[in-house]
């Protein structure tokens, strides 16, 4: 009491609020005024940062966190009274007629479209020592993550806005979620390379704070055991992403430039912007005002299923249920083999792959009334089963996917399947884990991730006529995977099936053992049979027709052990690396036609 006087007013409502909130431990050990009074002051400077950046404050963070921390006691089920369905929504195949209507349904619709990316998370589960969007997506070119997402941003904004003629907005803005963890290493990256070519003034960073750590039932907030004048804090989780939209007031200035969607997605997801304009059609033309992305999904799979709950009381929702948590749902209601797989080889519950595309107008109304607070959740690890003291502290965590649970049922809530090989291969787990997950399960590794590119690229040119050879199987990190020739292009090369089929003719063919690099807007592929290794370079306005026989001894993988250190660690995690061995490259750098006929 005696060091309130050093308080300010404002400082001085925070400590009474914490006494009032059972919090006088964080003060037990305070020494009288004039002994470290800085120190004090800064312990008042943090709770009043996680006062202000939790909606409705601290005493409604504890409030939340004794009531959450007593279910969890009493081991009450988050679902009581719901039974689990299989709900209904869009299922696309890639390239039929279906497909091809949707993608340019959400090609005209992507100028009115606003991009966040959730990148506040360091990555555990990979242990990567960098940042996840730094990562190169694939080791031909060695594009990180964050470059594919702006340049497909940038695509996209091009093509929609051509399209428009003129009309409503022109640029796509993008907002990246940061942490303490990330934030200076995303700001850097982006400085260092220019913004990956979008205007700076197109991006918008929000940092998410970390939240208050628990020590007990009580919800005793954790003192910092390396600070006694702090309390610990960790991660709320990527369901953040809705306040800080609502409170930094970017929604709302989307809305009034009259943007209509916003379109969230993951860091490490190297195939989603083939997925993009399609299931934006989606949106649009059904009139959704959630739709959430998602692929058929592996019994057991970690990644969650989208469910439809229907209460006892009438009420019914689709939702996420996340992975841990479907089969004991399933098991305790009425499904005594949980989640299995059903005659399709999947799960009937679709596979929840965090790619929300939410109308604004809606969405907005909504946060205004919830300030963007998202339904929580509390996971302790206790010390024994009297559920009475935990291992380490805990703190409440929030989903950006259980947005919609605070939706009224009149709510147009969709879900739009994909094409497994289309949309999803993100890079999430370190490669001792990956090569432990079951045989036919994803690797969701670093391995499977580029992989999956190369996958997709070769299924997405055979389906424009091109004759792709066959995949060899190989092991990587412990992991076998096929190996299709290594074909990448710029997202303004292709971002749709209709731009890819207009860029090739005649009979083309590339070998297994090929390699292809299309780094331009306007190269196009006529009768080409490519063995080996073509780089084509082109600038804007250069149009470029590469066609005749290339034959090289071209880029050859060659095997990495990921425990060996003198290797750097992108390299390392995915198990192999690529050795150029020959290759032939053209750089058109000057606007014009160009025919390149080896
Ligand atoms: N993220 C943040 O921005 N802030 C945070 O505090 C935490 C994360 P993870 P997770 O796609 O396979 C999700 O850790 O949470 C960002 C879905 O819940 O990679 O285990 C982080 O940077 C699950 O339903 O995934 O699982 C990253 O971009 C399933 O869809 C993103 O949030 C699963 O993803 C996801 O964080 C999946």
């Amino acid at each position: 009491r005696k060091n309130l006087a050093l308080l300010s007013p404002q400082q001085v409502e925070l400590a009474k609020m914490l006494l009032e909130m059972n919090q006088s431990h964080l003060f037990q050990h305070w020494p009288e005024p004039g002994v470290e009074d800085d120190e004090k002051r800064a312990f008042f400077d943090q709770v009043a940062r996680l006062h202000a950046s939790y909606p409705g404050g601290l005493a409604s963070y504890i409030k939340t966190a004794r009531e959450l921390l007593a279910d969890s006691k009493a081991g009450k089920n988050p679902y009581e009274g719901f039974t689990p369905s299989v709900p209904s929504g869009e299922t696309l195949t890639f390239a039929d007629d279906n497909f091809i209507r949707y993608e340019e349904a959400g090609v005209r619709e992507a100028r009115k479209a606003a991009f966040v990316l959730v990148a506040g998370g360091l990555g555990e589960r990979l242990g990567y020592n960098g940042i996840k969007v730094a990562l190169p997506l694939e080791s031909t070119t060695g594009t990180c993550f964050l470059q594919h997402y702006i340049e497909s941003i940038l695509a996209l904004q091009e093509t929609s806005c051509r399209l428009a003629q003129g009309e409503g907005p022109t640029e796509i803005p993008l907002a990246i979620m940061t942490s303490d963890d990330t934030h200076s290493r995303t700001l850097e990256l982006l400085e260092k390379n220019a913004y990956f070519g979008m205007k700076p003034s197109q991006v918008k960073l929000l940092k998410q704070e970390k939240v208050a750590c628990l020590d007990d039932n009580d919800a005793r907030l954790a003192v910092d055991p390396n600070n006694k004048y702090r309390i610990q804090t960790k991660p709320h989780g990527h369901g953040d992403v809705h306040s800080l939209l609502y409170s930094s007031g970017l929604l709302k200035e989307w809305l009034g430039a009259g943007r209509k969607w916003v379109l969230f997605f993951q860091d490490t997801n190297g195939l989603l912007f083939k997925a993009i304009p399609a299931s934006l059609g989606v949106s649009a033309t059904n009139g959704y005002h959630v739709n959430s992305l998602a692929v058929p999904r592996k019994a057991k799979e970690a990644i969650g299923g989208i469910t439809k709950l229907s209460h006892k009381d009438g009420r019914t929702m689709v939702i996420n249920v996340e992975y841990n948590q479907l089969d004991p749902l399933l098991r305790a209601t009425g499904y005594p083999d949980g989640d299995v797989n059903c005659e399709t080889g999947y799960s009937p519950f679709p596979g929840n792959i965090n790619q929300l595309i939410l109308e604004i107008g809606p969405y907005l109304e909504e946060l205004s009334k919830t300030g963007g607070a998202i339904k929580e959740f509390v996971n302790p690890k206790y010390k024994d089963s009297t559920k009475t003291a935990f291992k380490s502290s805990t703190r409440l965590e929030c989903m950006m996917q259980d947005y919609p649970k605070t939706l009224p049922p009149s709510a147009r809530v969709g879900f739009t399947v994909m094409d497994p090989w289309l949309a999803y291969a993100p890079v999430k787990n370190n490669p001792e884990d990956a090569a432990k997950v079951p045989k036919g399960n994803p690797y969701h590794s670093a391995t499977s991730g580029e992989m999956a590119i190369y996958r997709a690229n070769s299924l997405i040119l055979r389906k424009a006529g091109v004759k792709v050879d066959d995949p060899v199987q190989a092991v990587f990190n412990g992991q076998e995977v096929d190996v299709w020739p290594r074909i990448v292009w710029k997202p303004k090369w292709g971002l749709t099936f209709s731009e890819v089929k207009s860029k090739v003719s005649g009979n083309c063919s590339i070998t297994g053992k090929s390699t292809i690099a299309l780094k331009g807007r306007s190269i196009y592929l006529e009768d080409l049979a490519l063995d080996g290794a073509l780089i084509i370079d082109a600038v804007d306005g250069a149009e470029v027709k590469v066609g005749g026989s290339v034959q090289n001894a071209g880029w050859i993988i060659e095997s990495v052990d990921f425990k060996d250190t003198s290797v750097p660690e992108e390299v390392r995690i995915r198990g192999f690396r690529i050795n150029k061995v020959e290759q032939l490259e053209r750089a058109f750098k000057e606007p014009g036609k160009y025919s390149l006929k080896p």
